[in-house]
């Protein structure tokens, strides 16, 4: 294996893809090739290595991710396969938030997809050097540069062909070598490489000219050789490839079939030739205690700052994955974090392991850079920023979505009571974009998810792994409140005595107004009201109290008790009455008048509104169709290409549920959804 701690020759990648694309099958093939795998495990066996969970494996789908190593030309290359199913898009956010690049894969029948859309989109925000990988080249109706075209059209970016894949030859053209790679053996792994027959070259040539345009536009010197008709070499191609592939100007691509064995090996080149290694990463940013920004560059040297990016329930016990930014991490180690509450803690690391999907090894030191697995910590989670006790500071956390889909759970007898409570605490902990919680109204036990396919893993998972047997309800969408109109109330807050409790007075008034806002604006409090009597003052108790009121008012609307979305709150005057006005009765007073000026402004609920793609043989356009207009669907567009056709539309989460099951019985199995939240929204 490549020496660990020389960063040059480590690469940290993800990746990433829609659903089905064939991340896992890829990742086999590259574990495989690098001699991490004696033995190709297939998806649809139920036998990937990376697929290790047992949902994973029944599904076919993955559904965390997992971290593996693999050794490469002398480098270390360590690979997280994500998920492409929307309801664990999480996995995706986390991963790219700690990794140095990543592989986005299509299907070359299929081109960009909604889900790829939504990783690129994650891929942007890092700003991750990105490599395509075109799969799925053996399928009849693939078709390698109109996916380079849908990158171009739907993801904004410039796609330049490295590997142009020629299935029925069972070979790939290299654009930069100008060679011919054959892929032979049982799985692919005998390479041999020659000059690429002219007969060939010649209806590839406009492909290369493309590549070495794509790169002049991005490289003076480059551009200066290519107008003068000079040849440049393959090296210098490969230079400018590479910094053009890391300020996001170029996304090289490469060809293949990852089921068929093909074209996987050349890609496993470019990711140690064109991505970059840690430190050519830019430093991260983290903030200071007081404020302050400090860069975090990537070395051993300097206090720790570790990124805690998902638990892991390992063999019973609780584990977290970290990535190393600065500083060196060995067992024994303290460490301390501060919660986004402000409190700061601190424990310590009892062991560290390297990981490979479903294996662990104990390490004695890890190093800025790497990857670990860490035993010992109890409460730290994801998003928390580990560090040297004598020096906090945090990195930017990982964001996380709201559920928009919750099921009644309990357990099947009420004796499992306790350690139902106890699995969901665990499962809770893993998950972020999990929740579990109480109906307030009907006191059912609600866990709430990403979407169907989620919560059912959920379900799977605490009976096979918790022995938990458990009764569920139907799954409801998540709802919001909104206003659809502005109101205005002035209200005396003036309990009589015996309501007021102590015996003591209180009164307060003020007025309050609402108003609604746009979709997806969130909520404007406005505090800064007129004071009366003239010339009085707030203080800082009475304005917390002020601040407290509004809050819990808008909590929960007048329909559904959902929470409040879309809409302006402004306290405007506030009368003080003396001793009177103590910061319970301001408290009382504003959160009474906001609750009544939300009762007068129209409220209406909002439920979640999602994007959706589903492609369909077209004999059964018309009926599926009809079923979504049925659905209410707000149909955006209707594409026909060959015998497929794609709906795009956009509908009421609501609508959706079971639509699996629908659309498989419309279309005898052979159609596909794919789903992506939108908004909050009147249907
Ligand atoms: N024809 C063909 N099928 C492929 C290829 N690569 C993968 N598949 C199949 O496509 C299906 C999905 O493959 P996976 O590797 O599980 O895809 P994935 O992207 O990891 O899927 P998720 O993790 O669930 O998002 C499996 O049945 C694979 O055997 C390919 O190159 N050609
Ligand atoms: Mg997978």
């Amino acid at each position: 294996m490549a020496k660990k701690n020389d960063l040059q020759t480590v690469r940290n990648i993800g990746i990433a893809a829609h659903i089905d694309a064939g991340k896992t099958t890829l990742t086999e093939r590259i574990l495989f090739y690098t001699g991490a795998l004696y033995k190709i495990g297939e998806v649809h066996d139920g036998a990937a290595h990376m697929d290790y969970m047992a949902e994973e494996q029944s599904h076919g789908i993955t559904i965390t991710s997992a971290v593996t190593k693999a050794d490469w030309q002398d480098h270390l290359i360590q690979i997280v396969d994500t998920p492409g199913h929307v309801d664990f898009t999480i996995e995706v956010e986390r991963s790219m938030r700690i990794l140095d690049g990543c592989v986005i894969v299509l299907d070359g029948v299929r081109g960009v997809e909604p889900q790829t859309e939504t990783v690129w989109r994650q891929r942007s925000k890092f700003e991750l050097p990105c490599l395509f990988f075109v799969n799925k080249m053996d399928r009849p109706g693939a078709d390698f540069v109109k996916s380079l075209t849908s990158i171009g059209k739907r993801l904004k970016a410039n796609p330049v062909a490295v590997t142009l894949p020629l299935p029925a030859q069972s070979a790939v053209v290299h654009l930069i070598d100008k060679t011919l790679i054959r892929f032979a053996g049982e799985h692919g792994e005998q390479l041999s490489t020659e000059p690429c027959p002219d007969e060939i070259w010649r209806s590839v040539a406009e492909l290369r000219e493309n590549l070495l345009m794509g790169i002049a536009e991005t490289d003076d010197d480059l551009a200066d050789m290519v107008l003068a008709g000079e040849e440049p070499a393959p090296e210098n191609i490969w230079q400018s490839l590479k910094r053009g592939t890391a300020d996001g100007r170029l996304y090289p691509c490469f060809g293949g079939s990852a089921l068929r064995n093909l074209g996987v090996q050349p890609l496993l080149d470019a990711v140690v030739k064109l991505l970059p290694c840690p430190l050519e990463r830019p430093p991260s940013t983290a903030f200071l205690d007081d404020g302050e920004e400090e860069k975090v560059e990537m070395k051993d040297s300097g206090a720790l700052a570790a990124l805690a990016f998902k638990i892991q329930m390992w063999e019973g016990r609780r584990h977290v994955f970290a990535r190393l930014y600065r500083g060196l991490l060995k067992p024994g180690d303290p460490v301390a974090f501060q919660k986004p509450d402000g409190r700061v803690l601190q424990e310590h690391v009892a062991r560290i392991f390297d990981v490979d999907a479903g294996k662990k090894r104990r390490l004695d030191l890890a190093h800025a850079g790497d990857i670990v697995l860490l035993a010992g910590l109890r409460h730290a989670t994801t998003g928390d920023t580990l560090c040297h006790p004598d020096h906090l500071l945090s990195l930017e956390r990982i964001e996380v979505q709201e559920p928009v889909l919750s099921l009644a759970i309990e357990p099947a007898s009420s004796d499992l009571e306790e350690k139902f409570l106890d699995a969901l605490e665990k499962l809770k902990e893993e998950d972020p974009t999990l929740r579990f919680g109480e109906d307030p109204e009907t006191g059912q036990r609600l866990l709430s998810g990403m979407g169907e396919l989620h919560l059912q893993i959920l379900v799977e998972r605490l009976e096979r792994e918790f022995h938990l047997p458990v009764r569920t309800g139907r799954p409801a969408v998540a709802l919001r409140e909104t206003l659809t109109r502005d109101a205005r109330v002035d209200l005396l807050f003036q309990p009589t005595l015996d309501q007021g409790g102590k015996g003591e007075e209180m009164k307060a008034r003020v007025t309050v107004s609402v108003a609604p806002l746009e979709r997806q604006a969130g909520i404007k409090i406005l505090l800064e009201p007129r004071i009366l009597p003239e010339g009085s003052h707030l203080s800082e108790a009475q304005r917390e109290a002020l601040k407290q009121g509004v809050t819990f008012a808008l909590g929960g609307g007048p329909i559904e008790g959902a929470a409040l979305e879309d809409l302006e709150l402004r306290v405007e005057e506030v009368e003080l009455f003396g001793h009177a006005s103590t910061p319970e009765a301001l408290n009382a007073a504003v959160s009474r008048a906001t609750r009544k000026a939300i009762a007068e402004a129209g409220p209406a609920l909002l439920q979640p509104i999602m994007s959706a793609e589903v492609v369909v043989p077209e004999e059964n356009l018309g009926a599926v169709l009809g079923d979504l207009q049925a659905r209410h669907a707000l149909i955006q567009d209707t594409a026909r290409e060959g015998d497929t056709a794609t709906i795009a539309c956009q509908v009421a989460l609501a609508k959706l549920l079971g639509y699996t099951t629908d659309l498989r019985s419309m279309t005898q199995g052979r159609g596909q959804y794919s789903t992506i939240f939108e908004r909050f929204d009147t249907e």
